[in-house]
C-alpha cells in the first residue's frame, strides 16, 4: 500500500479493548499491552472510520474466578455455552480499570461497542456474546455504513480479537489483522490456536508500518 494514498471507504479500524486493566498493573495485564497504544494512535489517523470496543463486565460477572468457589483464575469451566476460561476481576463497570489507556488518542472513533455486560455470559468477540448467537449490532452498524472490510487492533489477540475476526469472517467481511498493534494472553495454547483460526479463515496480517 502507498503511503498516504486515501484508505478505501469501506475500511474501518476496530481497537479491541485498549484499557488499564488489560495492560501492565492493570487486573488482567497483557504482556506489553500498553506498548501498542503508540503505533495505533500513529495508524488510526488514517482511518476515516474508528470503533473502539470495551470489555465492561457487571460486578460478580460469571467469567471471574472469583464467583465460582474452589476454582482460580486460568481454570476452565463449563457454563451453559460452551466452556469458560476463568479470569481475575477486571473491567468492572465504570472502574478505573474498565477506563480507556490514559494515552489512547482516538478523538474521531465514531462508536464504542461495550461488551460482556450480561451478568451470566461472557463476550469475546465485539460481534456476538459467547453463545455466538446474542448479537451487539455491530453486524448492522457496519452493514448499514457500507464498511465491509475491518482492520483489527488491540487486546487480547487471542481471545477478543481472535472472536471478532472469526465473527467478521463468518459474516463476509474481509479481516486484517495489525499484528504488531495486537498482544496476546497466551494461556493453555490460546495464541497458536488463535493463529491457526487466522489462517483458517484467510484473515490478511499486516503491520502498522505499511499503513502510515
Ligand atoms: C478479554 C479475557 C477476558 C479480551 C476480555 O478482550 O480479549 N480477554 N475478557
Ligand atoms: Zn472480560
Amino acid at each position: 500500500m502507498t503511503a498516504r494514498r486515501p484508505l478505501p471507504e469501506r475500511d474501518v479500524l476496530i481497537i479491541v479493548d485498549v484499557q488499564n486493566d488489560f495492560c501492565p498493573g492493570g487486573a488482567l495485564a497483557v504482556p506489553e499491552g500498553d506498548s501498542i497504544v503508540a503505533p495505533i494512535n500513529r495508524m488510526a489517523q488514517r482511518f476515516a472510520h474508528v470503533i473502539l470496543t470495551q470489555d465492561w463486565h457487571p460486578a460478580n460477572h460469571t467469567s471471574f474466578a472469583s464467583a465460582h468457589p474452589g476454582r482460580k483464575p486460568y481454570d476452565t469451566i463449563l457454563m451453559p455455552y460452551g466452556s469458560q476460561t476463568l479470569w481475575p476481576d477486571h473491567c468492572v463497570q465504570a472502574s478505573t480499570g474498565a477506563a480507556f489507556h490514559p494515552r489512547l488518542d482516538v478523538p474521531h472513533a465514531a462508536a464504542i461497542i461495550r461488551k460482556g455486560i450480561h451478568p451470566d455470559i461472557d463476550s469475546y468477540s465485539t460481534f456476538y456474546e459467547n453463545d455466538r448467537t446474542t448479537p451487539t449490532g455491530l453486524v448492522g452498524y457496519l452493514g448499514e455504513r457500507g464498511l465491509s472490510r475491518i482492520f483489527l487492533a488491540g487486546l487480547a489477540l487471542d481471545f477478543c480479537v481472535r472472536y471478532s475476526a472469526e465473527d467478521a469472517s463468518a459474516h463476509g467481511l474481509e479481516v486484517v489483522i495489525v499484528r504488531d498493534c495486537c498482544r496476546a494472553i497466551n494461556v493453555n495454547g490460546s495464541l497458536d490456536q488463535a493463529e491457526a483460526k487466522f489462517s483458517e479463515i484467510g484473515a490478511r496480517m499486516m503491520t502498522s508500518q505499511e499503513l502510515v
